[in-house]
């Protein structure tokens, strides 16, 4: 670990360090036979041994809430994926990808407990990015990652506990799209929108859907465009027209599910959550397929979406002054209450 931490997690790296360097060493003298030694050292690691030929660029946002956003992730098996870390806060954080798949750490633990984990199990990515810094990370996956879930967190003390984790989910190395979505207690789908462009069709959408609470849910998409259904009509609809897909998403968190289907046509295909009672508390989204989604973007924490707030907030506030300008010079700037008070 390369984060600054205090001086009492320092000793269970310290005592982990020589280890390490033990293991360096009989690798490169090339004894196979020490592995079996080492009880972490094994099994070979699941990826990066093949030589993936594209490389997919995932922007990835570290703030000091503290928060990954996005916070949940999608490439696709067999590629080499860049992460493009910036950190939007003023505070240290570091993007730490757990080594094994299907593996979700507790945020119970204590720091460190945290690093403890890591000196055992390694990590295929430990970056430090500084207030305000940004850093690349590449990390390869290889075909046989597909459809495994990776979790990474920010190992800097108490910020995983607080909150900063997320997962990249690896899809199929299929020839096809993919889309992450994601289901909450909230009855929600995170996000409502989804976009997906091809220059063919049909064409083979997946869309990994992660639970993110306690609750199961289901992916169920119309199979109609521009069809808007509603918590009173969904049911009957969907007996005349079956579901493109329905997937079922476990309850419980981390826990995924496929939804893998064909897109006929372009068009705005809705989606809903079919457990009695979710749809009517909000739980739906569209699907916008070769047209252009809403201008107003579905995640509010996106750093796309604040510098749309930005500009917008830049903009009233212009207008504010410019109002408060021209008030000021026709001199019909509102009096205070006492001034006219003083009038009567
Ligand atoms: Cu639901």
């Amino acid at each position: 670990m390369n984060d600054p931490a205090p001086a009492t997690r320092v000793r269970p790296l310290r005592r982990a360090a020589p280890w390490f360097v033990a293991a360096l060493v009989l690798s490169t003298l090339g004894l196979p036979a020490a592995a079996g030694a080492f009880g972490h050292l094994a099994s070979a690691p699941l990826v990066g041994y093949a030589h993936p030929t594209n490389t997919t660029t995932i922007l990835v946002n570290m703030t000091d809430t503290p928060r990954f956003t996005p916070q949940f992730l999608a490439a696709p098996a067999g590629n080499s994926v860049t992460f493009h870390l910036v950190n939007q806060g003023a505070i240290g954080h570091t993007f730490t990808l757990l080594a094994r798949p299907g593996v979700l750490l507790n945020t119970s633990w204590t720091p460190g407990q945290l690093d403890q984990y890591f000196a055992q199990n390694g990590s295929l990515a430990n970056v430090s990015v500084p207030g305000g810094g940004q850093a690349n990370q590449t990390v390869a996956f290889n075909a046989s990652t597909a459809f495994d879930s990776f979790e990474f967190v920010s190992v800097v003390p108490y910020q995983f506990q607080a909150g900063m984790h997320g997962t990249i989910n690896l899809t199929s190395t299929a020839p096809g799209l993919l889309v992450s979505e994601n289901t909450s207690d909230s009855y929600q789908f995170l996000p409502a929108v989804l976009v997906a462009n091809s220059t063919h069709y049909p064409f083979n959408l997946d869309v990994l859907v992660t639970n993110t609470g306690n609750l199961g849910h289901t992916f169920t998409l119309a199979g109609q465009t521009n069809v808007t259904l509603t918590p009173a009509t969904y049911a009957a609809y969907f007996v005349q027209n079956p579901p493109l897909v329905n997937a079922m998403v476990p309850g419980g968190a981390g826990m995924t599910v496929w939804a893998n289907f064909t897109i006929g046509g372009p068009g705005v295909y809705q989606y809903i959550c079919e457990v009695s009672g979710h749809f009517a508390n909000g739980m739906t989204g569209f699907l916008y397929v070769g047209v252009p989604p809403p201008p107003q973007p579905a995640a509010p924490s996106t750093a796309v979406v604040e510098s749309w707030v930005l500009v917008g907030s830049g903009v009233l506030l212009g207008f504010g002054v410019l109002a408060a300008l021209i008030a000021s010079y026709a001199g019909r700037f509102p009096s205070a209450p006492n001034e006219e008070s003083e009038h009567h």
